[in-house]
């Protein structure tokens, strides 16, 4: 173990060391609610106590102080979480419970949970408990899986993500080592609790530093300027939050003079515009890092702290990660080959375990032993790595969040109105890309466009229904029948 020259512990083998040493120092904060760490322990030890042994389990991942501290409860007790969207529609839901068969729920007291959850044994997260201080269970293997994280492929349901306690602990400290994050700063985010950006970096991230977290409960531009004038130091966002607050700082000299003070303000999970990357250095003065990632792999580069801020570019790859880029004929493209542009392919301590269930995608996803991310990219000449775009059309991001085309399209068609639809995205100044439904209905009248949106909405979740229905008399297929989506639009 090697002792980080800001204070961080590095490398330490135990996930979650904070929990141990730093007692009065507040670690979470919702609103008017919070913890210190000596509490979260508390909570954590007791919840550590019913779950060993328990298998994985479902933690209702709503933004509030019970998800963290149900999370950390189960990684105490070396039981793999299950973070649920709790505005999942009732198909993924059925398909999350049934591929992960979570042996318990957790979830807030009185937090009203659907049918398919509500059939597990339920354990209430409180928050409030004290108690003596009970000791902490043993640490589990770093190879063991900490958290299956769902998401979505091209086609059929999302697959489950399981992650290993090392990816988390090597990732983070890679991270905190490129932005010189330390159990000073105190991060400020909004973002939902049930994927990597929020949970992992956002969440653990600070905890495994010792550091604090003030997570807004939505994210909203009051709440980030109030955080940012505040004590808070870093602001963690998606790309659709960066342009809503570039728009608020051009127009509000309190959002501008807030995002000045930060000392890192972080973009990730979607590309962040030139345009919007500008525009807040114009209002603000201040440069935002970006950096990028992968359920799958976790973070693979980031702009350093100290590093060259360019708009475009999500910097060198992080501490520990490899990557290589490759192109369409399978050869590697050497560092010094400029525009060439290939596919992004990493390894490192960084990667996950497996799909769950899935031994055919997990082996699809690997090529020589590296992790085939799909994404396209050129390499600067310093090692910056700029995203191009992806191989897939039929992955889509919308707000930050990966949606499938596959899985909206099978939703769509079980619809009674519709006889063939297509899901394509297409770029949108805020959400970077909307999802956009081609139908063709079975009979007349059509299905009414709130209709489509709200029948997807209840299958999956909100963030995957259509912005958009365009109407047509037949979708256009090659000889094979495979819808060509390039004509649409
Ligand atoms: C949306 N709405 C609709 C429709 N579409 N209503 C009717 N018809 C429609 N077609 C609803 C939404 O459900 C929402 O309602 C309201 O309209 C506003 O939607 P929206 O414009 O999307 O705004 P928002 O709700 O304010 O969300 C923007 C957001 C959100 C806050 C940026 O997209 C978000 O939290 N994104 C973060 C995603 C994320 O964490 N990704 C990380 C993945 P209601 O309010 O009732 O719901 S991890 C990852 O990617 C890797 C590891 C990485 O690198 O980080
Ligand atoms: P997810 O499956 O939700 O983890 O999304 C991962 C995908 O988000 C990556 O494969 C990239 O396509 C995209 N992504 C993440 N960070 C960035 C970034 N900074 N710039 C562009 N795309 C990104």
């Amino acid at each position: 173990m090697t002792r980080g020259s800001r204070g961080a512990t590095v490398g330490n083998p135990s996930l979650l060391p904070a929990l141990a040493v730093t007692g009065e120092k507040e670690a979470l904060r919702f609103g008017e609610r919070a913890l210190n760490y000596g509490e979260l322990r508390a909570v954590a030890a007791q919840l550590a106590g019913r779950l060993r042994g328990a298998g994985r389990v479902a933690v209702w991942a709503e933004p509030a102080l019970e998800t963290c501290a149900a999370v950390v409860g189960a990684l105490v007790a070396g039981a793999p979480v299950v973070p649920i969207n709790p505005k999942s529609g009732e198909r993924e839901l059925s398909h999350i419970v049934k591929d992960s068969e979570p042996a318990v729920v957790l979830a807030a007291p009185g937090a009203r949970l659907p049918p398919a959850l509500a059939a597990l044994e339920r354990v209430d997260v409180d928050v409030n408990h004290r108690g003596s201080d009970e000791p902490l269970p043993a640490e589990p293997d770093p190879e063991a899986p900490a958290l299956v994280v769902y998401t979505s492929g091209t086609t059929g349901p999302p697959k489950g993500v399981v992650l290993p306690r090392r990816a988390l602990s090597t990732n983070l400290d890679a991270l905190a080592e490129a932005w010189r994050w330390t159990e000073s700063d105190v991060l400020t985010q909004g973002l939902p609790l049930f994927h990597v950006h929020g949970l992992v970096l956002g969440v653990l991230g600070p905890l495994r530093r010792g550091g604090t977290l003030h997570h807004l409960g939505s994210f909203s531009i009051e709440g980030v300027a109030a955080e940012l004038a505040g004590s808070a130091t870093m602001l963690f966002g998606v790309p659709t939050m960066y342009h809503r607050l570039a728009e608020a700082a051009e127009g509000d000299p309190l959002v501008a003079r807030a995002l000045a003070g930060a000392r890192l303000l972080v973009s990730g999970s979607a590309a962040l515009s030139t345009a919007d990357h500008e525009r807040i250095e114009r209002a603000t003065g201040q440069r935002v890092v970006e950096r990028y990632g992968m359920t799958e792999t976790l973070m693979n580069c980031a702009v350093r702290a100290d590093g060259d801020r360019r708009p475009g570019t999500v910097g060198p790859p992080v501490g520990g990660v490899q990557l290589r880029l490759v192109d369409d004929d399978g050869s590697v493209i050497e560092a010094g080959e400029g525009e060439t542009v290939g596919e992004i392919q990493v390894r490192g301590p960084n990667l996950f375990l497996g799909y769950l269930n899935r031994p055919d995608a997990t082996e699809n996803a690997f090529r020589e032993g590296w992790f085939c991310t799909g994404d396209v990219a050129t390499r600067d000449p310093d090692g910056y790595i700029r995203l191009i775009g992806r191989q897939a059309t039929d992955l889509i991001k919308s707000g930050g969040f990966k949606i499938g085309a596959g899985e909206i399209e099978a939703a769509l068609l079980d619809h009674p109105g519709i006889s063939e639809a297509a899901i394509t995205g297409e770029p949108d100044p805020d959400l970077g890309e909307r999802i956009v439904a081609w139908i063709v209905p079975a009979g007349d009248p059509p299905p009414s466009e709130n209709e489509v949106a709200d029948h997807v909405a209840a299958l999956l979740a909100p963030h995957k229904r259509p912005r958009e229905v365009r109407y047509l008399t037949g979708l256009p297929r090659n000889e094979l029948g495979k819808v060509m989506k390039n004509r649409l639009g």
